[in-house]
């Protein structure tokens, strides 16, 4: 197969509520993007992926949509969305929507519907089944499976009216579509095709490989200390999943142009990593996989654990040995589920912040894949300063913290103290423009406190400064753009077993591109074996003084290249 375009392209998350409030009711909107376009398209990046827009109860921030062929009043109306389109595609970019539809809104008419009674005509659409044989319906234990909710709480829904509960995997406003019924498929392949022929230019599809589930519904094992099973092994990668994606892909891409096909994946290993992206299957082009931003937890998601090096280079170094010949790797430290990357793998103290963002921005933009840049990123924003539990706004904040306080007497401190470095809400924070009051991102009272670093941190002190994080990343982007090894060059990772040091080549012909990032606070030689060879080598980017003899200064990175 010819390489396709997506390729050599750098894709730009947009989370619209916090992106840009043009008419001050403290939301980001649709307009705030327009009006910002030049910021994003500055950057060089080829894509925008644009977070949910569609009317919905916001019980998820819009991952819960209540209507999938509209815009949400709050951000603005389908002629805003047609203005947006214009732009991005008069500047060159493509636009990406988010497609969420493993689960609707429960205030979206087929749930409605759904939920009329047992004879209603789309009943089978959702997950609806009786009480635990034996049991009383609506009491403690008599749920269908024992599953807990991601969200906090159990995983069904107990409706009095019918006396039968529905499945959400996430909040109780996220029924789960029930994707075994063929009516369901065809509804959602016939609203996809409504957008493309609207002119948008593919989708990234939300939790995608949860749309099969085990139909036997079996209990979970118990996670220790919670009162609830996990029902992830009947609900990831589930039997059925390819088969949907490639029906997909059949009724909906088929004989279409220039699409961007991405889904998100937290359940996916290698190898069905192959299977979702091998072109050949015609299913996406390129997945989310979650292995790196899990490195530091457990399998219990809120114990965290400092960061291993090694550990993430293993993982990295698998992924891409395992996606050289068949597939394709999306590459990401962020969006708007992961705490910020310079917070969490870098370091944000005045000294190293700057530093330690562009050094993760050249490791992460040198990998074989494609890139994404959740906004903020650019600028090195970093985590917020969450005093207490009223500061958060996540759903998956608070249900976490209600079912681990309340329900199973964890320490509050200790719950905020995981919260302040893990939770979503750290990427959620306002956009940071400029040094005016709320960071420039809205004249009003913002939904989520702007971060208070917004006057040392923001975009208009970025793109004035040509040594910002910003004009750096614009960096990596225009080497991708330039240097084909960049795009297509093989991938050797060296020192797997070093705790500081993240370095690899990238070989594409007579070129050999070499990287090192240091991960340490540190001054750090790279012992690498052949280290003379590089001693006369271009060195294409770096983000502090040139090194001598191949020893980094802390938070270092370096792009040699040798032909
Ligand atoms: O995320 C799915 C997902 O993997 C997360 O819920 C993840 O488990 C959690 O964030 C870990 O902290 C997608 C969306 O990106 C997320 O915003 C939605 O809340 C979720 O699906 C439900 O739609």
């Amino acid at each position: 197969m010819e390489n396709p375009w997506w390729h050599s392209a750098v894709v730009y998350q947009i989370y619209p509520r916090s992106f840009a409030d043009a008419d001050g009711d403290g939301m980001g909107d649709l307009r705030g993007i327009i009006d910002h376009l030049d910021h994003i398209a500055g950057l060089g990046v080829d894509v925008i992926w644009l977070s949910p827009v569609y009317p919905s109860p916001q019980d998820d921030n819009g991952y819960d949509i209540s209507n999938y062929q509209d815009i949400e009043p709050v951000f603005g109306t389908l002629a805003d969305f047609d203005e947006l389109l214009t732009g991005v595609h008069e500047r060159g970019m493509k636009l990406v929507m988010d497609l969420v539809v493993n689960h609707s809104s429960d205030e979206h008419p087929w749930f409605v519907e759904s939920r009329t009674g047992k004879d209603s005509p789309k009943r089978d659409w959702y997950w609806w089944r009786p009480a635990r044989e034996g049991m009383e319906p609506g009491t403690p234990g008599a749920e269908p499976t024992n599953w807990g909710s991601v969200f906090g709480g159990s995983a069904w829904e107990y409706d009095p009216v019918s006396q039968e509960y529905f499945l959400h995997i996430f909040s109780r406003k996220q029924p789960d579509l029930n994707w075994e019924n063929p009516a369901v498929r065809e509804a959602v392949y016939e609203m996809m095709n409504w957008w493309l022929d609207r002119g948008v230019d593919g989708f990234r599809m939300d939790v995608i490989d949860h749309i099969s589930k085990d139909v036997s519904l079996p209990d979970g094992v118990l996670r220790p200390g919670s009162i609830y099973g996990d029902g992830g092994p009947f609900w990831l990668n589930g039997p059925r999943n390819h088969e949907f994606l490639h029906e997909m892909y059949q009724r909906v891409f088929e004989g279409r142009d220039a699409l961007l096909t991405v889904g998100e994946t937290p359940g996916a290993t290698v190898e069905e990593a192959l299977l979702y992206t091998d072109p050949a299957r015609q299913e996406v082009n390129m997945i989310f996989q979650f292995d790196h931003v899990w490195a530091d937890r457990g399998a219990d998601p809120w114990l965290l654990y400092p960061l291993q090096l090694t550990k993430l280079k293993g993982i990295f170094g698998r992924w891409q040995a395992g996606l050289a010949e068949v597939g394709w790797n999306s590459l990401y430290w962020n969006n708007h589920d992961q705490p910020r990357v310079v917070s969490r793998f870098g370091d944000d103290s005045p000294e190293y912040r700057e530093r330690s963002a562009k050094m993760l921005g050249a490791v992460l933009h040198l990998h074989r894949g494609t890139p994404y840049v959740y906004q903020g990123e650019e600028l090195g924003m970093t985590n917020a300063p969450f005093a207490s539990i009223e500061d958060f706004r996540d759903i998956e904040a608070l249900g976490h913290y209600a079912q681990a306080v309340s329900q199973e007497g964890r320490s509050p401190e200790d719950v905020l103290t995981v919260l302040r470095a893990r939770s979503r809400d750290n990427a959620r924070t306002p956009m940071q423009w400029d040094t005016s009051p709320q960071a420039g991102f809205t004249t009003g009272t913002p939904w989520l406190a702007v971060n208070p670093n917004y006057p040392e941190i923001n975009a208009a002190a970025a793109v004035k400064d040509p040594d910002s994080v910003y004009h750096f990343y614009r960096k990596l982007i225009a080497l991708r753009h330039e240097e084909p090894a960049v795009v297509h060059g093989d991938f050797t990772m060296l020192l797997p077993h070093d705790e500081r040091l993240y370095a690899f080549t990238r070989s594409l012909g007579g070129t050999t591109l070499l990287v090192i990032g240091n991960f340490s606070g540190e001054t750090v030689r790279a012992e690498i074996d052949d280290a003379a060879a590089w001693a006369g080598a271009e060195l294409l980017l770096t983000n502090t003084a040139a090194p001598e003899d191949l020893t980094l200064a802390p938070w270092q990175a370096v792009i040699y290249r040798r032909v």
